[in-house]
């Protein structure tokens, strides 16, 4: 079930559905016959292999295979929404494409042939290799799973086809939408394209326009324009169409702006209120059902949320239609966890960082939900080896994309590097949780000086004129428990917990936001780090795995939501 359909005249098949699937297990990659397989098992797409209960927690490599028409003759691209760690993608027995990046999106032609049945195999490896996938590893909070996690599309294609459109539309006020998009294999630059835009069904541009450099450019005026924000989160079907393709977009008219310390959006300052969420689940692992993430946004809207980071790679499309829709601000980042220093060094993590942080930008681009950008979640921000890195992310996420602003969560607030960088300055914190004093019991007052003291020190070093934000803060608690101590993993400490940073983020203008750690807990370390993560999860939900609300679902609903 997908939420919004971009295209009416493209012929785009969905291949969710079972595949053809083994599990090869310890077997090196390089050398192997595919040719030769016998697939014993089927799977569906998407799904993560190893959350099935016959694979749970196998490392090694797997492949899956499906029969896909092409008609003869014609130009075809596969889409994957997010695929786990390493994969490499074949047709018919040819290399088309290796991709490390899990979680993004990615595109991959089909070579044309005079055959039109084709055979797709994924060659899929989750085991943690530095050297083949950079940007994952064994240490992160939460459990690396393999597979196809996400949809699949086959693209079959017209001669001359739409590709990246990207729409900004800023001021529901004159009604303006600037388009821009890619014409593959348009040939000689110069060349002229018949175009169609309707704006909710009106016809707002019917003209030829040049292409240039193998994109083209105008702007429309929409209709009625409507402001869109997290209160009244009005969309704007927009559809292009060439005399052989067409492109539809949901958009939403809206500015965000970062000016005295507060954000804006619509010139109306805004705080942001919410959760950090994993896409996770016991059962599915990072592949969520539509009605899931439906269940989760519901949950949140009950507890007078409008804001959620996506922690901590690039969301499933289908994700942020719903919070376009039903009216959320998104903090997105791409895949980052306390990256140790040897990651910074190895030679394809800087590379493959640029590339996913592209990848993210083109596919979240058009969704008036994302309103900022992120990356590195809690790296290496203090070190000076590291500037070059946050450096270049930052001026690859301006380049490609002028209307938001960046941030990305530190965890050295008071010896960052980096926040020169950045229009936002968000912090993630754990005062009372991983306290200096071990020894104090129910240290929750340490909470207001933590926070304080974060302000000063950005006060002091030039930073207090941007906004600033909590992008975590939060406490462990197991579901269930609760104790006349009160003390950490209760639900009550919890409860008090966030009693505290609500009545705090309530009371200070100067906190543009907060995103507790976390919604709902999730499966990490299945290694000895597990020791301080009882169940091998990290419990600091509100809600437990399953979605049982926990104590400080209470004390956040009646802090949070104005009307109770
Ligand atoms: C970090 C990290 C989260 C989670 C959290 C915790 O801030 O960004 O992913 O691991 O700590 O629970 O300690």
């Amino acid at each position: 079930m997908h939420i919004f359909s971009r295209y009416e005249k493209r012929d785009v098949t969905f291949l969710d559905k079972l595949w053809d699937f083994v599990f090869l297990g310890e077997i090196e990659v390089e050398g192997y016959d595919f040719g030769e397989i016998e697939y014993d098992d089927r799977l569906p797409v998407p799904s993560a292999f190893d959350s099935y209960p016959s694979y749970a927690g196998k490392r090694g490599v797997s492949c899956y295979r499906i029969f896909i028409d092409v008609p003869a003759g014609k130009n075809a691209f596969l889409r994957f929404r997010g695929t786990g760690m390493w994969n490499r993608i074949m047709v018919d027995g040819a290399q088309l494409s290796e991709v490390a990046l899990p979680y993004s999106q990615f595109e991959v032609m089909v070579p044309k042939s005079s055959q039109s049945r084709r055979e797709l195999v994924v060659i899929n490896d989750n085991r943690y290799n530095r050297d083949s996938t950079s940007l994952q590893m064994n240490h992160f909070d939460f459990y690396g799973y393999g597979g196809i996690f996400r949809s699949v599309e086959l693209h079959i294609l017209p001669d001359v086809w739409l590709d990246d459109v990207r729409i900004i539309s800023a001021d529901a006020k004159s009604g303006k939408a600037d388009i821009s998009f890619a014409v593959n294999n348009d040939g000689a630059s110069g060349k002229e394209l018949f175009l169609e835009v309707s704006a909710d069904d009106k016809i707002v541009f019917s003209d030829t326009v040049k292409t240039q450099n193998g994109r083209c450019e105008l702007s429309i005026n929409v209709p009625e324009a409507r402001e869109w924000s997290a209160e009244e989160p009005n969309l704007h079907i927009i559809h292009i169409k060439t005399a052989e393709d067409d492109y539809r977009e949901r958009i939403g008219f809206r500015k965000i702006s970062t000016e005295n310390g507060v954000i804006g959006i619509n010139g109306k300052t805004t705080k942001l209120f919410g959760y950090c969420r994993h896409e996770a689940h016991p059962q599915f692992g990072p592949a969520l059902p539509v009605a899931q993430m439906v269940q989760d946004l519901q949950l949140m809207q009950d507890l007078g949320c409008n804001f959620i980071r996506g922690a901590h790679y690039p969301q499933d499309p289908d994700f942020l239609d719903l919070c376009d829709e039903m009216g959320f601000y998104i903090f997105e980042e791409t895949l980052g966890w306390g990256n140790k220093q040897e990651q910074y060094e190895h030679p394809n993590f800087p590379g493959d960082q640029l590339k996913q942080t592209e990848l993210m930008i083109k596919k979240s681009y058009n969704h008036p939900s994302v309103i900022m950008w992120g990356f590195l979640n809690e790296g290496r921000s203090k070190d000076e080896k590291a500037v070059p890195l946050y450096r270049d992310i930052a001026q690859t996420i301006r380049k490609n994309d002028k209307t938001r602003p960046i941030t990305y969560a530190s965890m050295f607030p008071f010896e960052d590097f980096c926040f020169d960088f950045v229009d936002i300055i968000s912090v993630n914190t754990y005062p009372a949780w991983y306290n200096e004093d071990q020894e104090a019991l129910r240290p929750l007052g340490d909470i207001d000086s933590r926070i304080s003291s974060i302000q000063e020190h950005l006060e002091k070093t030039g930073q207090g004129g941007k906004p600033f934000i909590i992008s975590e803060i939060g406490a462990g608690a197991i579901y269930g428990w609760r104790d006349p101590l009160n003390a950490p993993w209760t639900e009550t400490y919890q409860a008090e917990y966030l009693e505290k940073v609500c009545q705090r983020f309530i009371g200070d203008s100067k906190i543009s936001g907060v995103s507790i750690w976390q919604f709902c807990d999730c499966r990490t370390y299945a290694t000895g780090y597990a020791l301080v993560r009882p169940r091998a999860f990290n419990n600091k939900g509100s809600f437990d795995e399953y979605r049982r609300p926990k104590e400080s679902v209470n004390i956040v609903r009646k802090l949070m939501r104005c009307d109770s």
